[in-house]
């Protein structure tokens, strides 16, 4: 073992190398007895009143887990509380109230800052507006915002009146919105006239026309002017102007209301890998308590805070851990509007370094990014603030996770890899930064209370180093209570294929490949589909691109297989070099060779194909699919899920050129 700089101990094993947890983040950490691992697993599952007890309730609970109608599981059942009460009410009477809730980065250079008061009134304004207009307790608003204050402010007024919110990202197509709305029943809308691309004003309220015009029901809409003169609308009936709402209701207040637990909070909706996209459904107690109890033991957030969580709202990434994990815990949550990109480079550093961020929260699709565009643009920042980093949405590979701790946080910011999903509501594998050590390019153990089990076909659990299936044994409070509408295909997606209902017997399938180290730390490789079979042998493309990303000057890659004119499948991999790095013989050969070494001869790529991007969708993950199709020259279906569609074409003339 070494000690670095008195920061710690670092060790080499066998499966690579890990970091302890700094000392001196270990004695600031909100979590740091390693006792919290046995403690939950001994006290299952009354443990889970350490994160109920983090937040207020109107009504006590008296049971924590009711199982009696598996998997329809119910947390804190007969407790009672409001979500919004929790994110704002309860700060405000301990002293809080001019405290920082919000503070909004807009695309164009503004900025807004919410106190906790500020945030308060125009949740309550909205709330009054909503009521008003017809909301009543249990209808779904659909909110269909970009990264503007009035999306969160929006998702807490329905809260308040005990409306679920239905986010529709605001990147969707018309279609998307009318598909999400008809299924949902959703008759209240609230948009914007447009917003900023770039630069560019894009019209948002002619989408959310098209999709009323699809719907059946009629569709009373709220309308934000983000863009003012730069993109006049007009309003029709059922419609009204936000701002002109809030003056008509200004100064008013609305009571919370008291929601049992297991009331619905929000409905998020998300695709899945066959047909229409599935409305996951949260609930009130045991989500907020989870998200708070997650921000608060692995983001390690305090009210002091200034947390950053550069997610969009749209996607649960932002619902947890932008809106309802740091506000229900009244710390300052950062908002920001744009691209990390734009108008430069250096656009997330310049924030960090202004606003003395804390905490930082992204994804590796945008640590990625940051390495491809080189150190320079972090360097030129004062970073110190920053004291913990995160990441989440993808596997991230070693080589961007050491990156983003030694360039992003100074070599001495604890990483946590978090693996989550938009049904698991929060984190449910992660390292505690405060107690376990870290490995880069492995999430970590299951936290505290979560049974998380690598299984093989059977379910029976797999040795140490071999590759199954993720799944989780035990309920816990932040899951999924079902599809909305569907508690059929939510049995049949996520229950199904490991239970066995006979005994009693419930593990919830996760659908991610992954293996577990012999500290029972786990490594999520991709979905079950991210699989490439060569001659019979089923390979992870997540293992090959991480011996890809490997190579000096790789940035990114993804891979897929090409059936070649003999029947066998051939590994295309779709790459992408830092700045400074061309694509090269040299770099060819590296990757290969890397490959090879790390998986072996059959896994080495038949063609290496150089693209500035990979195409990506909405939320950053990588689109396998596509390029499988390019590779294969098939005709594309439907890109519009995607960020960068230019990028096909381009790749599509480069597979020409590939050896
Ligand atoms: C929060 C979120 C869920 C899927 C999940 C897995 C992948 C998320 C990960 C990770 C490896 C991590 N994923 N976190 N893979 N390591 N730390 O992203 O939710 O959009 O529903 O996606 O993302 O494949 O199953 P969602």
């Amino acid at each position: 073992m070494v000690d670095r700089n008195g920061w710690g101990r670092d060790a080499s094993t066998s499966s690579g190398t890990t970091h302890a947890p700094p000392e001196s983040f270990v004695e600031q950490a909100n979590v740091s007895d390693p006792g919290v691992h046995d403690e939950f697993e001994t006290n299952w599952p009354d443990c889970w009143e350490r994160a109920a007890a983090l937040l207020s309730w109107d009504e006590p609970y008296e049971t924590v887990l009711a199982d009696g109608d598996a998997p329809f599981y119910r947390w804190f059942a007969d407790g009672r509380l409001n979500a919004s009460y929790n994110c704002l009410d309860r700060h405000l009477e301990s002293g809080r109230k001019n405290h920082a809730a919000i503070r909004w980065e807009g695309k164009r250079g503004e900025r807004r800052t919410y106190t906790y008061r500020d945030l308060y009134v125009e949740v309550n304004e909205f709330a009054a507006a909503l009521r008003d207009r017809g909301v009543e307790e249990d209808d779904v608003v659909t909110i269909y915002l970009p990264m503007i204050p009035e999306l969160p402010i929006a998702m807490l007024a329905c809260a308040r009146i005990g409306a679920p919110h239905s986010v529709v990202f605001a990147g969707l197509s018309a279609d998307a919105l009318a598909t999400r709305m008809d299924a949902a029943d959703s008759e209240y809308l609230v948009t914007c006239d447009g917003y900023y691309r770039r630069g560019d004003a894009f019209n948002q309220k002619s989408k959310a026309d098209n999709a009323r015009i699809a719907l059946e029901q009629d569709v009373r809409t709220v309308v934000v002017d983000r863009l003012g003169d730069d993109l006049p609308h007009v309003l029709g009936d059922d419609e009204w102007d936000y701002h002109d709402l809030r003056d008509e209701f200004a100064g008013e207040t609305v009571a919370p209301v008291s929601r049992g637990a297991e009331d619905m909070l929000f409905l998020m909706y998300t695709s899945g890998t066959t047909g229409e996209p599935k409305g996951v459904v949260h609930s009130t107690g045991g989500y907020l308590a989870h998200v708070a109890w997650t921000s608060h033991a692995v983001l390690d957030v305090k009210p002091d805070d200034t947390y950053w969580c550069a997610a969009d709202i749209g996607w649960i990434t932002g619902h947890s851990y932008i809106v309802y994990g740091p506000l229900a815990l009244g710390t300052t949550t950062v908002m920001y509007e744009g691209t990390p990109d734009y108008p430069d480079r250096d656009r997330l550093w310049e924030i960090v370094d202004r606003n003395a961020v804390d905490v930082f929260y992204t994804a590796p699709t945008a640590i990625r990014a940051f390495m491809k565009w080189g150190s320079d643009y972090p360097g030129d920042h004062d970073l110190s603030s920053l004291r913990l980093l995160g990441t989440v949405g993808e596997p991230i590979s070693p080589r961007p996770w050491n990156w983003y701790r030694e360039h992003i946080g100074g070599g001495d910011c604890p990483v946590v890899d978090t693996w989550w999903q938009t049904e698991t509501g929060a984190v449910t594998i992660s390292t505690l930064p405060g107690i376990d050590a870290m490995k880069p390019g492995s999430a970590g153990p299951p936290l505290p209370g979560i049974d998380a089990r690598v299984v093989d076909e059977a379910g029976d659990d797999v040795a140490p180093g071999e590759t199954g299936y993720l799944t989780i044994g035990r309920p816990w409070p932040g899951m999924a209570r079902t599809l909305y509408d569907n508690d059929e295909r939510f049995v049949a997606e996520y229950w199904r294929r490991f239970s066995e209902p006979a005994s009693d017997d419930w593990r919830y399938f996760s659908g991610d490949t992954a293996r577990v180290d012999e500290d029972g730390y786990i490594t999520v490789l991709g979905r079950v589909d991210d699989v490439i079979s060569v001659s019979g042998h089923r390979l992870g493309t997540v293992e090959i691109e991480s011996a890809i990303a490997d190579a000096d000057g790789v940035a990114e890659a993804a891979v897929v297989g090409r059936s070649s004119e003999t029947g066998e499948t051939d590994i295309y991999a779709y790459v992408s070099t830092e700045s400074g790095h061309d694509s090269g013989r040299e770099i060819r050969r590296a990757i290969r060779d890397n490959v090879e070494s790390a998986i072996g001869p059959l896994a080495r790529p038949e063609a290496v194909i150089f693209t500035p991007e990979l195409p990506k969708t909405r939320s950053g993950k990588i689109m396998r699919r596509l390029l499988e199709d390019v590779a294969n020259g098939e005709e594309l279906g439907d890109t519009s899920a995607l960020r960068n569609p230019e990028i096909v074409g381009e790749i599509q003339a480069e597979i020409g050129d590939a050896d």
